[in-house]
């Protein structure tokens, strides 16, 4: 076992990371908070984090594939790219009404956003003008509105921000160095050019990237401090874990140590203090302990349904369960423009899923008696 280390006291790293804002975060100040015992590691963070945020709300959003499979990027983490065989088929566009029937269910089942991803490079105009509809459509329905469709030049940008989109996911994926291993048909620049119209046009910007990928930890640290290197800071930091996929190059890489995995939550919350900071993808491949120290670490959002695009996510009930647990309730919306009103028909509809589930497990309860008295 190692010698103790010196107790940890508060010095000018502590002093540096409470509260401020930067952008020029040197990869070695960055590896040093990733090398800070993890206790002291995890206190700061959730100082930090109740600096800025509710501590114990988590902005809950859904998400849905509008557009599955063939994609011609060659990402090797996804399971959509048409270069890997993963046994999913191409398919279309979905039709308008059945994203609004899915955005409302998602919306009665407690989400504040709706994020809709298609597995393009870039859309096409005809399927832009669909899409813009789609945006408008759900807008409708009180919810948020996120996009994830590829490269978007400024033109396309100006148009998705103009029909009412709030955030646009466009991620980086992996640190500069690492990210030709990962992906060879867009470039790192082609993704910042992206994300830089995506802000021009006045949308907010979701990007993180994907831990688990084989990566080395000065990676983690590389990718993280591209993204603080953006100015504003993104919104919206999604921190996947690798989702496995048989047929894709990565199935077989090497799982993350969780640790790992926290310790990458935390920095983000320390190096970008007012993002959200999205405990992501993997989630299902997760244990509750795991997720629970992700919340402590200052993970403050989720996704919520039991599909991500294509794989698997927690099912709702045990999102809920989780919750109870741990105390933490979804978060009000910021940008809603009837804010109570929505928060109360957020609770209303969190309240009304709860009724139905106690109505159906005392229906399933008694129909358990019932049963064990026919066979007494
Ligand atoms: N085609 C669009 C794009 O790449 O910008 C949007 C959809 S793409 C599936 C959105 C993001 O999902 C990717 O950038 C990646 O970070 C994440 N992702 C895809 N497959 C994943 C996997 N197997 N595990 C974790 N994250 C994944
Ligand atoms: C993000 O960073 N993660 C989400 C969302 N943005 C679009 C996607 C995760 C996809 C996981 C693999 C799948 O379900 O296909
Ligand atoms: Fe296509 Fe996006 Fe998957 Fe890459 S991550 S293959 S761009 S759907």
């Amino acid at each position: 076992m190692p010698a103790a280390p010196q107790e940890s006291r508060p010095d000018s790293l502590t002093l540096a990371t409470r509260s401020e804002v930067r952008h020029d975060w040197s990869l070695e100040e960055i590896e040093a908070l990733f090398a800070l015992p993890f206790n002291d590691l995890l206190f700061r963070a959730q100082q930090v984090h109740r600096a800025h945020f509710e501590a114990n709300a988590v902005q809950v959003s859904t998400l849905l594939s509008i557009k599955t499979g063939a994609c011609p990027e060659d990402c090797k983490y996804c399971p959509q790219s048409g270069h890997y065989n993963t046994g999913l088929g191409k398919e279309k566009l979905l039709e308008i009404e059945k994203v609004v029937e899915q955005a409302r269910a998602a919306r009665e089942a407690g989400a504040s956003r709706f994020c809709m991803g298609a597995a393009w490079k870039s859309p096409r105009e005809r399927d832009l003008e669909v899409v813009l509809e789609m945006v408008r459509r759900v807008k409708e329905l009180g919810l948020e509105t996120c996009m994830t469709l590829g490269m978007v030049d400024t033109d396309q940008a100006g148009r998705l921000a103009e029909a009412g989109l709030d955030y646009y996911n466009h991620n980086l994926d992996t640190s500069p160095d690492y990210y030709g291993e990962i992906i060879t048909t867009r470039t790192y620049a082609d993704r910042l050019e992206t994300l830089g119209n995506v802000r021009e046009a006045g949308m907010k910007v979701c990007s993180g990237g994907i831990l688990g990928m084989g990566e080395a930890p000065r990676d983690r640290a590389a990718l993280l401090q591209q993204l603080v290197k953006l100015e504003p800071h993104p919104e919206s930091v999604p921190i996947n874990m690798l989702v496995k996929v048989p047929g894709t190059p990565l199935e077989n890489v090497e799982d993350l140590d969780p640790i790992e995995y926290i310790r990458a939550i935390a920095v983000a919350r320390l190096l970008m203090p007012k993002s959200h900071v999205r405990l992501s993808a993997g989630r299902e491949q997760m244990d509750d302990s795991t997720q629970a120290l992700a919340f402590l670490a200052g993970a403050n959002s989720i996704f919520y349904g039991d599909t991500l695009l294509t794989t698997g996510n927690p099912q709702v009930k045990k999102d809920r369960a989780l919750f109870d647990r741990l105390g933490l309730h979804p978060e009000r919306r910021e940008t809603c423009t009837d804010e109570a009103g929505q928060q109360a028909a957020l609770t209303a509809a969190l309240e009304a899923n709860a009724v139905r589930q106690a109505a159906a497990a005392q229906e399933s309860a008694a129909g358990r008696l019932a049963y064990d008295a026919a066979q007494a």
